[in-house]
């Protein structure tokens, strides 16, 4: 009697000829592409031919580093002829997840996000599992395929970030792949691809930050100026709450023609999302969770209200929107 993985594990091979040609589309983050790298080796002389392709633009730091690493080959979406494949799977995503693969019939799906009305010859959908990194974990062990350290790496990395380290939805079986991979995975390097988002260039922007700083009552404010990207306000907000006694990060700048602001707490009082709204909501568009929230506002718009050159008053006008709610009610 054959375990159901096992079942599951004929049902996908039974999709595939030899003569194939297989594309894999992924929305790429590094939980799609630890899934995709698992089913192309799954497919290793099982197909003809298996690309990979990626449907959004990458830009996230780690996300970069993870394919430079490991060396994943990729090729954008835009790049491919799906006709020209005899099988379209598609992991960790479906469908109706991008407008560009709404009018894709995919043969093979496998994915944890919530199922939504589609169809596929052959369909692995488990929503209560954190990664679908998971999922195809089981099926390499299914089919006793023991992952090199590339694909080890990258699975154990998919499941660290779609669960957030287990701090987010986790079910026991994402643990035991966890655990599965980590005897094989190169943790040094899953680290390093983890801390990537950090550039050189961004670390004026700290000494900015650290200098300009404004702490009371648990509240750190800061104000960049101009940065290069907005991420350099997560990083130095996310930094800031690294710090005793600090209970909120508020840390603004200024990209393009908008003024960011993020916002970080510690979740045990006031709800971030809720107080991003009440102080900035009605400059621009403002909103979040508990924990973090983050608001934008258009320089024009900020004109109105503030110098947006004159780096003092800035701050000096965020602390008093933000002074303004929290001790008004
Ligand atoms: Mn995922």
């Amino acid at each position: 009697m054959a375990s159901i993985i096992n079942q599951k594990l004929d049902g996908f091979y039974q999709q595939f000829l030899g003569e194939h040609h297989v594309v894999i589309l992924i929305n790429a983050d590094p939980d799609a592409i630890g899934s995709a790298m698992a089913v192309k080796r799954l497919l290793w002389r099982k197909a003809a031919s298996i690309t990979i392709a990626h449907v959004n633009t990458i830009k996230r730091q780690d996300n970069l580093a993870m394919i430079r690493r490991l060396n994943i080959r990729l090729v954008p979406f835009s790049k491919i002829e799906i006709a020209s494949f005899d099988r379209i799977v598609m992991v960790d995503s479906q469908p109706v997840h991008h407008e560009l693969f709404t009018s894709i019939h995919p043969h093979v799906i496998i994915d944890h996000h919530p199922q939504s009305d589609i169809e596929a010859t052959y369909m692995d959908i488990r929503p209560n599992y954190g990664a679908t990194a998971s999922i195809l974990t089981e099926y390499l062990k299914a089919a006793k395929i023991k992952p090199s350290t590339k694909l080890a790496t990258a699975l154990y990395y998919g499941i660290k970030t779609d669960t957030s380290n287990f701090e987010r939805q986790t079910i026991i079986e994402d643990v035991r792949a966890f655990q599965y991979l980590f005897k094989q995975a190169n943790v040094q390097l899953a680290k390093k691809i983890d801390q990537s988002e950090m550039r050189p260039r961004y670390l004026k922007h700290f000494k900015n930050a650290i200098e300009n700083k404004r702490f009371k009552k648990g509240w750190m404010f800061s104000h960049l100026g101009k940065v290069g990207s907005p991420d350099v306000c997560v990083m130095v907000a996310d930094f800031f709450m690294r710090v005793d006694d600090v209970n909120w990060t508020v840390v603004s700048g200024i990209h393009g023609n908008k003024f960011i602001v993020i916002f970080r707490s510690d979740g045990l009082r006031r709800n971030a999302g809720k107080i991003a709204c009440d102080s900035l909501g009605q400059f621009g568009s403002a909103g979040g969770h508990r924990n973090m929230a983050r608001a934008e506002i258009s320089l024009s718009d900020l004109k109105d209200q503030v110098n947006p050159e004159n780096e003092k008053k800035v701050l000096n006008w965020i602390i008093s929107r933000i002074s303004q709610r929290r001790g008004g009610r």
